[in-house]
C-alpha cells in the first residue's frame, strides 16, 4: 500500500514552557518556589517580562508596567532577566525535542513545533509522546515544566498548548477540531491583533465559531487577505508545514566550572567533553561542521576565543577535539578560567551517500561507527551509561555545572 504524503493526516505537537523566565529563577533559587516572582526591568519605565503563576493570581501579566504589577502584587519578588540561563534551558528543551523529531521549528526561546507524523510506532500516541517529551524536558532542565498541544495543524496545536496551561497536555483529534475552536474568542485566531479583534467585535463576531459561520467574502471585506486567512483558521484549515530551524549557525557546548581551572592539562579534559557533546549535537541534527571554535572565560569574565576551518567537514568528537586542542595551543593560558566551551560552525546537512562512497577512509569510518554506537547506547540507557574515561573522572568530581548552549552567531 502506498501512502500519499500530502493527504496523510499530520501529527503536530507544540510545546511551550510554563512561566519560563520565572520558572528558571524558581528552579535556581528554591526559596522562591511557591512565591510570586516577577521577572523584568527595574527602571521607572520597566515592564514585566513574565510572572510566576503565583503572581498571575494577582493579575500580573507580561508587558504590564512594573509599577502597576507591584501595585497588584506588593509582595512579589522582582528579578532582572538573566538570558544566559534562559538560553541554556531553551537549548536543553530543544535538544530533547530533537531526540523525538528532526522537524523542530522553534518560535521563540521557550516554544517550538514538532512534526511527529509517522512516529506513532516509535513513541506511541500523540498524548503518550507529549507525556514522554514533558518528562524528558523536566529531567533535562532540572525541573522545568512545559505544556503541550497536539493536532493535525500547527494552528490548532498551538491553541491547544495554551488550553491547559500550566503543566498540561491537550490533544485535539481531527473530528473535535471545530467543537474545540468554535467557543474560543476571536483573539485566539492566529494573526488577529488588537485592531482586527476590535473590527470583528464591532460587527458582532466575538467567537471563532461566529467567524467560521460567516463567509470568506465577508471576512475579506472586513480585513482583506488577513480576513480570508482567519476564515480558514476558524474552520480548522491550516496547511503550513513545520519548518525546521535552518538559522542555527553554530552548535556549541560550554561548561561553567564551580572552581576555576588553570593550565593546559586542566583545560584539555573539559574541552574533550565539550567537543564530545558538540559532536553529538551535530549528529542529532544530521549536520556536519567545517569550522571549530574554542571559548574560554577568565575568572574576571574576559572572553577569549579562537577559531579554525577544518580541511573536511566533521561531526565526530575526535575530529572536533583535535581541532580544538590545536587552537588551545595558540591561546594565552596564564589565567584562571571559569568557563570552557567549543562550538562548531559553517554547518551543513551531512550528505552520507556522496561522502560515503567517494572518499572511503577506514579510520574515519571506524570513528563514525564508534560515535554512532555510543549515541545509540546513550539514547537507550541515558546519559551516564557511557562516558569516555576523562569524562567520568571529571564529572565525578562534581565540579562541572553543565551549561549547554546552542549558539546563534
Ligand atoms: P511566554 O511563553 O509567552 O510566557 P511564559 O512562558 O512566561 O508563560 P506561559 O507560557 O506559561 O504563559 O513567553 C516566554 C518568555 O518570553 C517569558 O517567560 C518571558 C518572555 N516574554 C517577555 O519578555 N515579554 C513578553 O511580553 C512575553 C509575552 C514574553
Ligand atoms: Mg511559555
Amino acid at each position: 500500500m502506498t501512502t500519499d504524503k500530502k493527504s496523510r493526516i499530520r501529527v503536530i505537537l507544540h510545546g511551550d514552557m510554563d512561566a519560563f523566565f520565572a520558572a528558571v529563577e524558581q528552579r535556581d533559587r528554591p526559596e522562591l518556589v511557591g512565591k510570586p516572582v516577577v521577572v523584568g526591568g527595574t527602571g521607572a519605565r520597566a515592564v514585566v517580562s513574565t510572572a510566576s503563576y503565583e503572581a498571575r493570581r494577582f493579575g500580573v501579566r507580561s508587558a504590564m508596567p512594573m509599577r502597576l504589577a507591584l501595585r497588584k502584587c506588593p509582595d512579589a519578588v522582582v528579578l532582572p532577566p538573566d538570558f544566559e540561563r534562559y538560553r541554556a534551558a531553551s537549548e536543553q528543551m530543544l535538544d530533547v525535542f530533537h531526540r523525538y523529531s528532526p522537524l523542530v521549528e522553534p518560535l521563540s526561546l521557550d516554544e517550538a513545533f514538532l512534526d511527529m507524523t509517522g512516529a506513532e510506532g516509535l513513541f506511541g500516541s500523540p498524548r503518550e509522546t507529549a507525556r514522554r517529551i514533558r518528562r524528558d524536558v523536566f529531567e533535562a532542565t532540572g525541573g522545568l515544566t512545559l505544556s503541550m498541544g497536539g493536532s493535525a495543524t500547527k494552528y490548532v496545536a498551538k491553541v491547544a498548548c495554551d488550553f491547559q496551561k500550566p503543566d498540561g497536555i491537550t490533544i485535539v483529534p481531527q473530528e473535535e477540531v471545530l467543537s474545540f475552536l468554535h467557543p474560543l474568542p476571536v483573539s485566539r485566531l492566529w494573526g488577529a491583533g488588537e485592531k482586527s479583534r476590535k473590527i470583528l467585535e464591532a460587527r458582532g463576531f466575538y467567537t471563532i465559531g461566529q467567524v467560521a459561520r460567516s463567509s470568506k467574502k465577508i471576512m475579506e471585506g472586513l480585513l482583506g487577505s488577513l480576513g480570508a486567512q482567519l476564515f480558514e483558521l476558524a474552520n480548522g484549515i491550516d496547511s503550513r508545514e513545520v519548518v525546521p530551524d535552518r538559522d542555527a549557525k553554530s552548535i556549541g557546548k560550554e561548561f561553567t566550572l564551580e572552581t576555576d581551572i588553570r593550565g593546559r592539562e586542566e583545560i584539555l579534559p573539559v574541552l574533550q567533553i565539550a567537543a564530545d557533546k558538540t559532536a553529538r549535537g551535530l549528529r542529532s541534527k544530521g549536520l556536519e561542521a567545517s569550522g571549530v571554535r574554542v571559548k574560554l572565560k577568565t575568572d574576571d569574565f574576559r572572553l577569549l576565543t579562537r577559531q579554525t576551518n577544518l580541511s573536511r567537514p566533521a561531526d565526530s568528537a575526535a575530529q572536533l577535539f583535535e581541532a580544538a586542542a590545536g587552537l588551545l595551543e595558540k591561546m594565552p593560558l596564564e589565567y584562571n578560567f571559569r568557563l570552557v566551551g567549543t562550538a562548531a560552525f559553517n554547518l551543513k546537512p551531512k550528505n552520507k551517500n556522496i561522502q560515503g562512497c567517494l572518499f572511503k577512509d577506514p579510520a574515519r569510518e571506524k570513528q563514525e561507527k564508534l560515535d554512532r554506537a555510543m549515541d545509540a547506547v546513550r539514547e537507550k540507557f541515558g546519559e551516564p551509561a557511557l562516558r569516555r574515561g576523562t569524562d567520568e573522572a571529571l564529572l565525578d568530581r562534581s565540579e562541572i555545572k553543565n551549561k549547554t548552549s546552542t549558539e546563534k552567531s
